[in-house]
Formats: structure tokens, sequence, C-alpha cells
């Protein structure tokens, strides 16, 4: 062969320069299902199963568009432990002048992959991943020489490169962000519209039987699974959302129900990231919606920001920063992440439903993974490392590149604020705020401190007491701090006193 072209899990996209530069009669191309990609951290179950269904999919469609493709299975008589050894093992059966492959999303592997040029004695061309809409050399060149690295600053930036929502140089409607339009609590009893659910396939029901016999001790139920596994699949799942979700999607971008797990979100973030979903695709269809007059500009506008702001945002940033921005702990948390967090086993009715649903769904929209369980990680000062394995394991979406800018960054504000200006810390007030969840509550949301007190109250007070010597010269959290020092002597006590019992009572980490 010429070239033997390696696919990772989350790189099943045929627009990839790899494929645009290669030869379907003179390229080898290689997937591998890896026990190490696999279990480097105890991933959700359905994460694996909508992997490798999507991988073996994928070469079923490589090879029906004439590509050969070498596909080595997990259950293969001779699976491969890593990557490396994949490559190592298909070479030595069919010799190629070089291995091309799309850069990694995550720096453990691109790291790695560095060596493999001397390591295996074979020429190793490393391309650049051309599905973002922000190359890393840009972004570089954008963050150069600034002060202040605002995703607000960034999104306009690409609003005027790209063009998308931009009316003879300026942002349509006259404003570059309609937010303040959106972001209202979702009424009880709304009703949304339902997930697409695809039925498991002949290649799935397979997959589905490895997941469950070799992955039983990882996160999460795996069935019912409904994932898409396909492009077509997908597609269906971003057109219905087109359709019934688009044009409530900023209203109730932020509200939270225990009836309604997906509300109006897209559900897309696990197709985009493994490549069956291309991201310039989805915001150019989004804004023809909008100009059809279909759906209102704050909700094709909030949602394109997502994408074209936050997703290529948070990637930049990660490159920006890795490998040092992984270890940094700006308030030096080192609290074990409560076991709770693997089972779902809280009296806390906000933190148990957003767990469960994680555990059923491999998904949780985003306030609810930056409000609630984020929330509660920061207050009560959690290990870094450890929220950010939970994330990278919980999610079906979730690959460093994307989750730990959003975890280690806007989370946990443990990039000291690079990511963010100000600690999303917030008390049970913007939950009961936001969710039903407080109605069924063990606590309640309303009593600050002592027996049945919403814990988030108190911990959101102690947060801030406690972090004071970091964040006394934020200017955001001023007026905070002159109301905790208005506060009387007795009610400061109450709270640090409530939030110390608390804490001393929190479950330890998982042992799983
Ligand atoms: P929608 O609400 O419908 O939004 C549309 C799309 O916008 C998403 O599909 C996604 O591609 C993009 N998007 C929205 N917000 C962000 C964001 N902050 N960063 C990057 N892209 C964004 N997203 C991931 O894709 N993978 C992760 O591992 C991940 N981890 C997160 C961890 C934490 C602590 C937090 C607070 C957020 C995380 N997010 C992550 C961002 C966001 O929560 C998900 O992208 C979103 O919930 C996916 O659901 P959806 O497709 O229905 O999104
Ligand atoms: C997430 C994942 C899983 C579960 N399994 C595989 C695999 O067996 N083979 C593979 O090539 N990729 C897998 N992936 C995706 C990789 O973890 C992902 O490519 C890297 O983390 C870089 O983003
Ligand atoms: Fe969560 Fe507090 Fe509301 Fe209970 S009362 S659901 S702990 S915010």
């Amino acid at each position: 062969f010429r070239h033997l072209l390696l696919v990772l899990g989350d790189q099943l996209s045929p627009g990839l320069d790899i494929f645009k530069d290669g030869d379907p009669e003179r390229d080898l191309v290689l997937l591998a299902e890896i026990a190490e990609e696999a279990s480097y951290v105890r991933h959700h179950k359905k994460k694996i199963a909508f992997v490798f269904s999507a991988m073996r999919h994928f070469a079923q469609e490589l090879r029906e568009s004439g590509w050969r493709v070498h596909y080595i299975r997990l259950d293969s008589e001779k699976p491969c432990a890593s990557l490396k050894e994949a490559v190592a093992r298909t070479l030595a059966g069919a010799k190629a002048e070089a291995v091309r492959v799309t850069e990694p999303g995550e720096f453990r592997l691109l790291d790695e992959m560095r060596g493999w040029q001397s390591d295996l004695e074979v020429q190793v061309d490393l391309l650049p991943d051309s599905r973002f809409l922000c190359a890393l050399p840009d972004f570089r060149k954008w963050a150069e020489g600034r002060k202040r690295f605002l995703m607000e600053d960034f999104y306009r930036h690409m609003r005027q490169k790209t063009g998308l929502l931009m009316e003879e140089g300026n942002p349509a409607g006259g404003k570059w962000n309609f937010d303040k339009e959106n972001r209202s609590p979702a009424p009880s009893g709304l009703v949304c519209p339902e997930p697409i659910r695809h039925r498991p396939d002949e290649i799935t029901q397979d997959v589905l039987e490895l997941v469950s016999e070799r992955f039983a001790d990882h996160f999460g139920a795996l069935e019912p699974f409904w994932f898409a596994v396909t492009r077509e699949e997908a597609e269906a799942v971003f057109e219905s959302f087109l359709e019934n979700g688009l044009a409530d999607f900023g209203t109730y971008q932020d509200a939270m129900l225990k009836s309604e797990r997906f509300l109006y979100h897209s559900l897309i973030s696990m197709y985009l990231n493994a490549g069956l979903l291309d991201a310039w695709d989805i915001c150019v269809r989004v804004e023809k919606v909008w100009r059809s007059g279909a759906v209102p500009l704050n909700c094709a506008e909030g949602f394109i920001r997502q994408i074209l702001g936050w997703r290529e945002y948070v990637r930049g940033i990660y490159w920006l920063k890795m490998p040092e921005y992984r270890d940094e702990n700006f308030f030096g948390a080192k609290r074990d992440l409560p076991e709770f967090y693997w089972t779902g086993e809280t009296d806390m009715a906000c933190l148990k439903a957003v767990i469960e649903q994680t555990l059923d769904e491999a998904y949780a929209h985003h306030i609810q993974r930056l409000m609630v369980t984020g929330n509660f990680a920061l207050l009560i000062g959690a290990d870094p490392v450890q929220v950010h394995e939970w994330y990278l394991s919980v999610y079906a979406d979730a690959y460093e590149w994307v989750e730990l800018p959003n975890t280690l960054g806007m989370s946990l504000h443990a990039d000291g604020g690079f990511l963010g200006s100000k600690p999303y810390a917030a008390s049970g007030n913007y939950i009961g705020k936001m969710s039903d969840y407080c109605s069924d509550c063990a606590y309640d949301v309303k009593k600050k401190t002592g027996e049945g007190a919403c814990p988030f109250n108190a911990l959101y007070w102690d947060f801030l007491h406690r972090n004071r010597p970091k964040l006394k010269d934020n200017h955001r959290l001023r007026t905070i701090y002159s109301s905790w020092d208005r506060m009387s002597e007795d009610k400061r006590i109450a709270y640090l006193k409530s939030a110390g019992g608390f804490l001393s009572n929190l479950p330890g980490a998982w042992q799983g």
C-alpha cells in the first residue's frame, strides 16, 4: 500500500483530509476497537456502544464507497491492546510507505503518536482535523498578545470571519447576542418533542452484547439503547430538532424539569464530536431556517453561538493550554468526589435527578452539568482531576478537548478565571428558580441554615468565604462580598457551621 489511513473512533467523517488526499486504489484504512481507549476512564456503557457501533457502520460505509478497510474488533481472536499495536500489526501484514492519521482530540494520544515514527520505523503524518471552523493556528493567532480571552470576543471574530448571521458587515438584527430574550424557567406540565429513538440493527445488537460482557463494571445503563449510529440516523436527529426544537431552544435553554430530560435541546453533541454530523453544515442550515422566517433570530443566534462560539473556543483553549491545563487547581481543592456521583444515591433531589438521568441516558444538558453537578463539586471543593474524570466517563459526547475546558475552566474555575470571568457558584435559589427539582426534595430550598435547609445555601457562602483570598479582587463578586459583610455575625457563623456540618458528613470517593 501507499498509505495506511488510521481513523479513530471520534473521526468518522468521509470529509477528513486523509480521505480527500487518499486513494482507494492504493491506500488501506484502519479502524480498531481498543481495550485501552475503551477503559482509560470507565466510560459509560452507552458511550462505548455508540463509538463501537458507529465505527463498525462507518467501516461498512467506507467499503461501500470503494475503500479497503482493515477493521480490528475487540472480540477478534487477536485483539489489540493499544492503537500503536494495531498499527504495528497491520503494517506487519500489509506494508505501507507511510501512516496517515488525523490529529486526535486528546493530548495524551497526540503525545503518544509523536513517538510512533521512531518506535514503528515508518513515516507517520499527522494531519490537521479539518472538521473544525477555526483551525488551531488561527486560534493561536487570535489569542496572541491578547489580555483577555473572552468567548464573546472570539465569537464575534468568528461571525465576521464566516459571515454567519451577518448583514453588510453588521450582526443580523443589530446585536451580536440575544441572550436577554432567552433562558426562562419551564412551566410545569410543558410537553417537549420526544427524541427520535433509533432501533438497534444487527451490528448494534452485536456491539451491545460485547459491551454488556466486557464492560459490565462501567458506569451507567446500556439499554434501552437508541442513539443514532450512522450519518443518516444522526441527520434525522438534527432534522427533527430543526423542525420541533429550534424555535423554543433559546427560551428554555437553561430550564430543568424532572419529567422532560431533553427539553428543546438538540442532542447532537455526540454526533458532532464523533464526526457523524458536520459543524459548518449545522450552522448554515440553522441560519437558513431563520432566513426562511420559520424561527426567531434569538433562537438561531443562541444555537449558532454554542457551536461557532463555545465549541470552537473551548477547543482552542484546550490546545493553547495543554498539557499544564489538566493539573491546574486554583483553589487547591482536594476533597474526594462523593460516591453518589457514581450511584445517584443522595437525598438531594436535584443531584439525584441529574445523576440518575446521566446513568440512564449518558446525557445531561448544559445547565444540569454546570449548575447542578458542576456547581456542587465547585462548592464542596472537589478535586478537579476526579471531577474531570467523572465528566469524561459519564457523557456520550465526552472527549478531553471539549470536556476539560468545560469542567476545569468553566465549571470549577480551576484555571483561575482564564476561561470564565467568575466562578459559576450558585445557592439553592438558582436551582429552585430554574427547575422543579426542589418540590420533592428532603431539603427546603428556602431554608438557609440548620436542620432541613438546602445544603447549597450554606455551601455557597462557605465557598465564597473560604476562597476570599483568591477571589477578593474579582470585581464581578464585589456586591456579593459586600452582602456577606453586611450580614450579622450570627448569620455568617450559622452559614459556616451548617456548611461545616454538611461537609464533614459527605461520603468519600467511590471505591468501585
Ligand atoms: P444543545 O444545548 O442543543 O447545544 C447545541 C450544541 O452546542 C451542542 O451539541 C454542542 O456541540 C455545542 N455546545 C453547547 N455548549 C457548549 C460548550 N459549553 N462547549 C462546547 N460545545 C458546546 N460538551 C461536549 O460536547 N462534550 C463534553 O464532554 C462536555 N462536557 C461538559 C462538561 C461540563 C462540566 C459542562 C458545564 C459542559 C460540558 N459540555 C460538553 C457542553 C454542553 O453541556 C454539551 O455540549 C451539551 O449539553 C450537549 O447537548 P446538546 O447536543 O443537546 O446541546
Ligand atoms: C472513546 C473511544 C472508545 C470508547 N473506544 C475507541 C476505540 O476502541 N478505538 C478508537 O480508535 N477510538 C476510541 N474512542 C475514541 C478515542 O478515545 C478518541 O479518538 C481519543 O480520545 C481522541 O479524541
Ligand atoms: Fe437541590 Fe436544594 Fe432544591 Fe433540594 S432543595 S433539590 S438540594 S436545590
